[in-house]
């Protein structure tokens, strides 16, 4: 009788840059739809998975990374994350195993003090850690937030994941199906595109260039009887210098980035992509709200 009742709701992934969050989405996704990448502030919008089972749906919510703003770009982050906060059901907070408890988890939990919704605190990497070491960390987070679960996983190999999820389920509420059960993400595929193309950027390039790149898609069309998309996009940058880094020695850069990118397009929309990618300068765009609404940032 109980299972037979439909069960739905919004789940906020939040936690320090890093920390594993795209992985696990995508690895309960079943499919990439969040960037993933080994240097922080990846993640820039929010990311929504869908995921649909017989008699359950969670909406997951990668939020961007909490932290001390230092820019309006920053500022929009944090403000976009605390108020996703507030509207979920649940909130996972995640964790690194193999960091352990630092000054940003402080800044989070603080906020978590402020939020009424139900909070999980998932420990992530553990296939990096000692079982000894995790119970020493899992005891020690015990004391700074009364989490109503605490579940480590590791979403690189999966362990854990699946129980993870029938907890999140046990804490939804019964709701309607929001999403159709084929859709996995809310976000139109013009944007994972550009997502997959600024991925490809900060896989490749030095600490100088990631923190001040944007990528606008410029166009987007199916041709030759549908089997080969075109797509033409921009990388935004904030000086020339980057310009050049991104572009690389005759090309060879962009060349490159233009491969891995349209390899991952090609897997997203199923068909051949022939991709032109341009590199404009774009002086302190990070501080131009007009500019980053262009751009697609909404509050
Ligand atoms: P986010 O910034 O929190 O979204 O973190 P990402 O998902 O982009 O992951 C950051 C880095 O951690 C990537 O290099 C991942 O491959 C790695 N990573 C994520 N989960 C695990 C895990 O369970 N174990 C290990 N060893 N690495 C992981
Ligand atoms: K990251
Ligand atoms: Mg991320």
């Amino acid at each position: 009788m109980e299972n037979s009742r439909f069960k739905s709701g919004f789940v906020s992934i939040i936690g320090r840059p890093n920390v594993g969050k795209s992985t696990f989405l995508n690895h309960v996704i079943g499919q990439k739809i969040a960037i993933m990448s080994d240097k922080p502030q990846t993640t820039r919008n929010k990311v929504q998975g869908v995921l649909t089972k017989e008699n359950s749906q969670i909406i997951f919510i990668d939020t961007p990374g909490i932290h001390k703003p230092k820019h309006k770009l920053g500022d929009f982050m944090m403000k976009v994350a605390q108020n996703t906060l507030k509207e979920v059901d649940l909130v996972l907070f995640m964790i690194n195993a193999e960091e352990g408890y630092g000054r940003g988890d402080e800044f989070i939990i603080e906020r978590l003090k402020t939020i009424q919704t139900p909070v999980f605190l998932v420990v992530n990497k553990i296939d990096q850690i000692h079982p000894d070491k995790l119970l020493l960390l899992i005891e020690q987070y015990k004391e700074l937030y009364p989490f109503k679960e605490i579940i480590p996983i590791s979403a690189l190999e999966g362990t854990n994941t699946t129980r993870l999820v029938e907890q999140i389920k046990s804490y939804l509420p019964e709701g309607p199906q929001y999403y159709p059960a084929d859709q996995v993400t809310d976000h139109p595929e013009r944007f994972i595109v550009t997502e997959l193309i600024r991925e490809k950027v900060l896989h490749l390039t030095r600490e100088e260039v990631p923190h001040s790149i944007a990528v606008v898609m410029d166009s987007m069309e199916r041709r030759e009887g549908g089997n080969t998309v075109y797509v033409g996009a921009t990388i935004i940058v904030e000086r020339d210098s980057q310009k050049g880094i991104v572009i690389g020695k005759q090309g060879s850069m962009l060349k490159e980035v233009g491969k891995r990118a349209r390899a991952d397009i090609e897997a997203l929309l199923g068909s051949k992509v022939f991709l032109e990618l341009w590199v404009k300068v774009q002086k302190d765009w990070r501080n131009k709200m007009s500019q980053l609404r262009d751009y697609g940032f909404r509050e």
